[in-house]
């Protein structure tokens, strides 16, 4: 039987066998793919055979006139389009953004209005790998939203990172040739280990602040529905009197701010290289929404555009949330999966430049060269320049734009005069004013001389990486240090290892000595900046505990496991909203009396990195090395671990520390076992348990 989601999926719907309904059904607004019963061609004939080329006799050569086979070759040929040029593995998934209303007093933009409920679309990738690659590689991750406003669409294309390498958008496709895999042999896929990625950030430092965060746990999150977004640069928000101020977008994950750890991440790109898209999906399918909560740091739009002496059009500088509270305006909720991932997520166009009245951008040069590329880059992507007429690209606010022609027009348009004024068309379309909602810039004063240069200001490249070491936890600078050591040996040129080296002495001593030991060289030293206050809300560690939706929990199960059990804790975690799976030896069905269960997963099929905790049931007899190999990863990644009655056994038997943290055990599947379990999960990880960097 096909999965639940195929099943539900609306049959094309029937017709006439006149065909007379099809021709309706494809006209005008109503135009949509696989309509009618019967295979036809691209020009809607019906075919009595697709399997066998039109030939000379069955022994004979083909014919040049056989149009369905060279059309059906053809739209082959042509089926791959050019992958992004960065951020080419990526998924996404449609939902509805809801404002607050606390942010009408900063912008006019209607979409932020209190109640507002606006359609969105989100695709998240990573940034160097091609669209093959894996999920859980050690890289920055996209964060773009479409919003399907009423006043037309607004992109806020962003990353997980609140800073970006480089300063200015020129160096972009010098910073892009030095992450991708080298020119000679292609490799390494998807990796910023290597000598180029190095070369480039050590001999451009306005990249260390960038690379930390890379070399943090944000550089490998647990999930989309886990990482926090930033719309990185500065914006100008206008409000209704045509006051302004300057804002920097955030994402709030409700689920929390959590990552794997490298080894899992390592894992899931052989055993699960669709990690993340499939949490995403699964997660969304099985009731579990993706949540989001937009955040704004409003800053007061000053002469000098800075901040508390933070320049705001540096794209590398972040500033702290101690210094300007988040203030959340609005929820973004991710319920619905594509259906058709080329039509939806390869497709979608995201683009700076899809802005509404009441934002604006600022004079940051990273986001001005940003307002070129994104259209030119997807002339060619999207096959011309009508990519704006694809379903998931089309704003739901009305167009009517005078634009006419270039490959793939579909719109059938009216009229004779697409320009303005015209006297022929009655001088429509009309131009809208500010009242009725028209764009209208906010007249700034731009002046000064013709110069290739940047700020005075831009030189400081290091005191916000020593803010960021310094605002870690113990477990996340071990991370840190590990993530530096681990790119850094990877290298063939000593030189630029040492380079390196010269750069962390000028963020942290500490953290240089640390990353030398590692690789084996000495620490230079450096000048690292003074009297840098911490900022807590950089780290991610905290002990509360987090919502489990969406969170992934294994139970390993025997012959004669307590299966009555196992169907009490599958209904305690699902009414969390997080997901069971049975684990055993073999794959089938397991019985006891009445009670039965499915098996999930087996031994040979599964890795750790599936689950957020592992719990083994009471009645497990045990001794395969496999899950030997399953608890031992489960518990030096700090996840939670348990067992109810004689299961405990199995995790002994694995050498598992039973009275560690994040361990919980229980006599039976009753209240305090399944409350414990979802804490532990809720914690995400038992941090305590870690094994110090360098020891292990
Ligand atoms: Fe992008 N970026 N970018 N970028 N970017 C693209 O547009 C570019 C930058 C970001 O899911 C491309 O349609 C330049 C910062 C995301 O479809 C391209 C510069 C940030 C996505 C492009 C930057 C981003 C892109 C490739 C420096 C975070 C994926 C395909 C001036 C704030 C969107 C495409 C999706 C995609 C250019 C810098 C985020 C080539 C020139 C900073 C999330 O146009």
């Amino acid at each position: 039987m096909p999965p639940k989601r195929q099943r539900d999926q609306a049959a094309p719907k029937s017709t006439s066998p006149t065909g007379k309904a099809e021709v309706a059904a494809n006209v005008g607004d109503d135009r949509r793919a696989q309509a009618g019963r019967y295979l036809t061609t691209s020009q809607g004939v019906r075919l009595n055979d697709t399997d066998h080329s039109l030939k000379a006799g069955p022994r004979g050569p083909t014919l040049l006139e056989d149009f369905h086979l060279r059309e059906k070759i053809t739209h082959f040929d042509h089926e791959r389009i050019p992958e992004r040029v960065v951020h080419a593995r990526g998924a996404a998934a449609h939902g509805t953004f809801r404002a607050y209303g606390n942010a009408e007093s900063v912008t006019k933009a209607g979409f932020l209005a209190k109640g507002r409920e606006t359609p969105v679309f989100t695709r998240f990738s990573t940034v160097l790998g091609s669209r093959g690659s894996a999920d859980t590689v050690r890289d920055v991750r996209g964060f773009a939203v479409k919003f399907y406003t009423e006043e037309g669409n607004f992109d806020l294309v962003g990353n997980n990172m609140p800073v970006f390498f480089i300063q200015d958008g020129i160096k972009f496709p010098d910073v892009i040739h030095a992450g991708k895999p080298q020119p000679d042999r292609e490799i390494p896929q998807a990796q910023s280990a290597h000598d180029t990625f190095w070369d480039f950030v050590s001999l451009h430092t306005e990249a260390t602040h960038h690379v930390i965060w890379a070399m943090s746990d944000r550089g490998i999150p647990r999930s989309y529905r886990t990482m926090e977004g930033f719309g990185v640069h500065t914006f100008r928000l206008v409000n209704a009197a045509g006051e302004t101020s300057l804002v920097k977008f955030h994402w709030k994950p409700v689920a929390g701010v959590h990552s794997l750890v490298w080894e899992e991440a390592q894992i899931a790109a052989g055993a699960d290289p669709d990690f993340h898209r499939r949490d995403m999906a699964d997660g969304i399918e099985a009731g579990a929404p993706l949540e989001f909560e937009l955040g704004l740091q409003v800053l007061p739009d000053s002469e000098d555009e800075t901040f508390e002496g933070i320049d705001l059009l540096d794209p590398t500088k972040l500033v702290p949330e101690e210094l300007a509270e988040v203030v959340l305006v609005g929820k973004l909720t991710l319920d619905r999966n594509p259906t058709d991932y080329f039509a939806e997520t390869e497709q979608v166009a995201f683009h700076t430049g899809h802005l509404v009245p009441g934002i604006e951008i600022t004079n940051d040069p990273l986001m001005q060269a940003r307002m070129f590329s994104y259209l030119d880059t997807q002339l060619t992507r999207l096959g011309g320049p009508n990519f704006a007429q694809l379903p998931i690209n089309c704003p739901h606010a009305a167009v009517n734009d005078n634009l006419r022609d270039g490959m793939h027009q579909t719109a059938i348009h009216q009229g004779m005069a697409p320009y303005k004024p015209n006297t022929v068309d009655d001088d429509q379309p009309e131009l809208a004013t500010e009242a009725e909602g028209a764009y209208v810039h906010l007249p700034r004063e731009v002046s000064g001389p013709k110069v290739r240069a940047n700020p005075v200001s831009f030189d400081d490249h290091f005191s916000q990486a020593t803010l960021f070491w310094r605002s870690m936890s113990q477990v996340e600078q071990a991370h840190i240090v590990e993530a530096y050591t681990f790119e850094l040996s990877k290298l063939f040129e000593k030189p630029i290892r040492e380079r390196v080296l010269g750069v962390l002495a000028n963020v942290d001593a500490e953290l240089c000595a640390r990353v030398a030991a590692g690789l084996g060289l000495p620490a230079p030293e450096g000048d690292p900046a003074r009297g840098v206050v911490p900022s807590p809300a950089l780290s991610q560690v905290t002990t509360e505990v987090g919502p489990v939706a969406g969170r992934v929990v294994g139970v390993v199960a025997g012959p004669g496991a307590d299966l009555a059990g196992i169907g009490r804790l599958r209904k305690a975690v699902e009414a969390k909203g997080a997901v069971l799976h049975v684990v055993a030896q073999v794959g089938g069905e397991l019985t006891k009396g009445r009670a039965k269960e499915t098996v999930e997963r087996t031994f040979l099929a599964t890795r750790s990195i599936e689950y957020d905790a592992v719990v083994v049931a009471a009645g497990t007899v045990a001794n395969d090395p496999r899950l030997v190999v399953l608890l031992q990863e489960v518990f030096r990644h700090c996840k939670a671990l348990g067992a109810w009655g004689d299961g405990a056994a199995v995790l002994e038997a694995a050498g598992i520390d039973t009275s560690a943290p994040g361990v919980v055990l229980g006599d039976s599947v009753a209240k305090p076992f399944t409350a414990d379990l979802l804490t532990a999960l809720g914690r995400h990880r038992a941090w305590d348990r870690a094994v110090p960097a360098g020891t292990a």
